[in-house]
């Protein structure tokens, strides 16, 4: 058993639900599916990063145990960004839900399409906030910070 961590966003209506319904959805999919340990953060509205002109996000972190290997709940994971809308538009632009593998206990990916810890967690506080709403003795497996730590960090860069 491992411990998986997904980011989920959302900042765009589907055909039938408004963001916040598309991730409460999503979450009730995922307690469904991975009901052991499974803990849900709040969700919390961000300032998007990237092109600005675009609606704020609705973003969360859900975090389970599950034996499956990375690359099963990947294809998991974009199978329901299908099957709630997920339409392809620019680069960082809005979608109707975008699901993340964060990171998986203390697994290192660095080869091939999937890199895990996700390389921009540590510059995104929508991610490392409700993560440690999650977990917060997450650490690091790169740099060995703790969740909090990092957290501290990315206030200060953005202070200066
Ligand atoms: N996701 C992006 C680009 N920008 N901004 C916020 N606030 N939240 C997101 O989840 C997000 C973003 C691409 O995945
Ligand atoms: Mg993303
Ligand atoms: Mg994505």
């Amino acid at each position: 058993m491992k411990k998986y961590f997904i980011a989920i966003g959302s900042n765009w209506p589907n055909l039938t639900q408004n963001s916040e319904s598309i991730l409460n959805q999503v979450v009730q999919r995922f307690e469904n599916r991975f009901p052991l340990d499974f803990i849900s953060s709040e969700i919390l509205k961000s300032a998007p990063l990237g092109p600005q002109n675009q609606p704020w996000f609705f973003n969360m972190v859900v975090s389970f145990q599950s034996s499956w290997p990375a690359m099963e709940m990947l294809a998991y994971i974009k199978g329901l960004e299908t099957i709630f809308g997920r339409q392809l538009r620019r680069r960082w632009g809005e979608r109707e839900l975008d699901l993340d593998i964060v990171a998986i206990s203390d697994e290192i990916h660095q080869l091939g399409r999937l890199k895990i810890p996700h390389p921009q967690m540590n510059f995104r506080s929508f991610v490392l906030n409700p993560l440690r709403e999650c977990d917060p003795n997450w650490t690091h497996p790169l740099s060995d910070k703790s969740i909090h730590q990092l957290i501290l960090e990315l206030g200060e860069n953005e202070a200066s």
